[in-house]
């Protein structure tokens, strides 16, 4: 039940009792051996946190400016798609939890929901995910979409030149919409509440990519075969450039692991960078974000804002990555456990488990606020 989530884990139970297995695989799962996507949150367990005591902590503030706009913690919901897939309020609420809590908000261009949806929705920041197609008027036109729909940042996505090899969602043929064979129709008929949420609420679509994935004409589109047939694997640093100026707004790459191409990011007037390997479902072997964070931070942090995206469960992870120098943490997994466990109200609670451990630990750690959480704060093992 919701009531006994009490962590991020809970939530990820949950979501495996309420979805087939081959739509929880697809959001649990990673590349080849899973070998980054665990190392992502095992790596804040290699810091710990020195805290000050006696620090007069009654009240504190938790919010920052982050690309410009405010937001009431140091946690951003990351981009992911195919939202309405896990539950069918899908990216509605995710972004009206984002909203109430007043926190950055990332739609996917493969969302299941529009950008003029999304753009209309609340007054909190929101950044559409860029994935460069080879259909440049696709690209084009999102672009477009998104400066007529008022988003606050585009978030170019760098790290996904070819599909990971996702080796669960190769077993269960995991595509979208989900194909149907006999193994995996058996798991969506033991879940009987998510197939008939799935059938009857609303069609599966593909909104701001249309009919340029065959998602359009309900063809099964798999994993392997959108990033290999559909995305631009000639994209290069010029290219980012000039998706940068045709955008016009606050800029940020998704996915930049090294220091060289945080110090190009900073070249081509990127505002800030994701430090990111998608979760760890494209190169397995990439090291984790929060270990990558001092690095970056030390070559580039005045130059662009630096965020930690992957592996957040909890908040002393948020707080550790702050006090590496970051200038937020982000995340995707942290959230969709949470909507598909129980849609909006999951997430709700799922970021509000997330506020109050921030909360607590700034406390624990004698910080009001979180420009405190400084390196001198936390030592290597
Ligand atoms: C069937 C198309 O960012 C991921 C996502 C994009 C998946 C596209 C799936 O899982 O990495």
């Amino acid at each position: 039940r919701l009531s006994d989530c009490h962590n991020i884990a809970d939530f990820r139970r949950l979501a495996k009792q309420r979805l087939p297995w081959p739509v929880f695989d697809y959001i649990d799962g990673a590349a080849d051996d899973e070998l980054t996507k665990s190392r992502n949150t095992a790596a804040f367990d290699d810091v710990d946190l020195v805290p000050d005591v006696l620090a007069g902590v009654e009240t504190i503030d938790t919010s920052l400016t982050v690309m410009g706009r405010k937001s009431a913690l140091p946690l951003i919901l990351s981009p992911t798609a195919l939202q309405r897939v896990f539950h069918w309020q899908g990216e509605r609420a995710v972004a009206r939890a984002a909203e109430k809590f007043g926190l950055w908000f990332g739609i996917s261009s493969l969302a299941t929901v529009s950008i003029e949806e999304i753009g209309a929705m609340g007054n909190n920041p929101k950044m559409f995910q860029l994935y460069v197609h080879k259909d440049k008027e696709l690209n084009r036109s999102m672009i477009e979409r998104c400066k007529a729909a008022k988003f606050d940042a585009i978030a170019l996505t760098v790290d996904t030149i070819v599909g990971g090899k996702r080796e669960r969602c190769l077993r269960s043929g995991f595509s979208s919409p989900p194909r149907f064979t006999p193994s995996s129709l058996l798991s969506y008929t033991l879940k009987p509440r998510w197939a008939l949420d799935y059938v009857f609420r609303e069609k599966f679509a593909l909104p701001n990519l249309d009919t340029h994935v065959s998602a359009g004409t309900r063809e099964p589109v798999s994993i392997q075969r959108y990033f290999s047939e559909m995305l631009d694997q000639s994209m290069d640093w010029k290219m980012a450039a000039q998706i940068r100026e045709e955008w016009g707004g606050t800029f940020c790459l998704k996915g930049v692991m090294s220091v060289a191409d945080a110090r190009r990011a900073v070249e081509i007037g990127a505002d800030a960078i994701m430090i990111s390997n998608h979760g760890g479902r494209q190169l397995d072997g990439s090291r984790a974000p929060f270990d990558q964070v001092r690095e970056i931070v030390d070559a580039v942090g005045g130059e662009i804002e630096v965020i930690c995206d992957g592996g957040v469960r909890r908040g002393t992870h948020v707080l550790k990555a702050l006090a590496s120098g970051a200038t937020c943490a982000s995340g995707g997994r942290l959230y969709l456990y949470a909507l598909a466990a129980a849609g909006q109200q999951g997430v709700e609670r799922a970021i509000t488990i997330l506020k109050e451990e921030i909360e607590r630990d700034m406390k624990l750690m004698g910080v009001t606020s979180v420009d405190q959480l400084t390196r001198d704060r936390m030592r290597w093992r």
